[in-house]
């Protein structure tokens, strides 16, 4: 396994420096609530271009303003990594709604 799961000591550690992020059935996760549907797609258009050069991608939904963000690696049996991590911080770093 090219990227070990965390333990939850490791991922509970993680999610002190990450708001409003939680672990949830084996993925990080965070619900994002802009001002409007522009708002939500510039946010998504910004966080993709990061996760494709991490090669690293969110499983998300988009409903008007709101975007609703999970992240695994599937190669690590679909557990939390250090590279979801990594990927929640990038993206927790673009947001402008906390
Ligand atoms: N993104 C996420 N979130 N988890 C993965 O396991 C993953 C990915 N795997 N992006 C990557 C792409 C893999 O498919 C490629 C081949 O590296």
């Amino acid at each position: 396994m090219a990227t070990p799961p965390l333990t939850t000591v490791e991922i509970n550690e993680a999610l002190r420096a990450l708001p409003g992020w939680a672990c949830e059935r084996d993925a990080l996760t965070k619900d994002f609530k802009f001002g409007s549907f522009r708002e939500a797609m510039s946010f998504m258009v910004r966080v993709s271009y990061e996760a494709d050069a991490m090669d690293h991608h969110p499983e998300w939904t988009n409903i008007y303003n709101r975007v609703a963000v999970r992240i695994n690696t599937h190669d690590a049996g679909s557990k939390v990594t250090e590279k979801d991590v990594a990927l929640a911080r990038k993206i927790q770093g673009l947001s402008w709604v906390g």
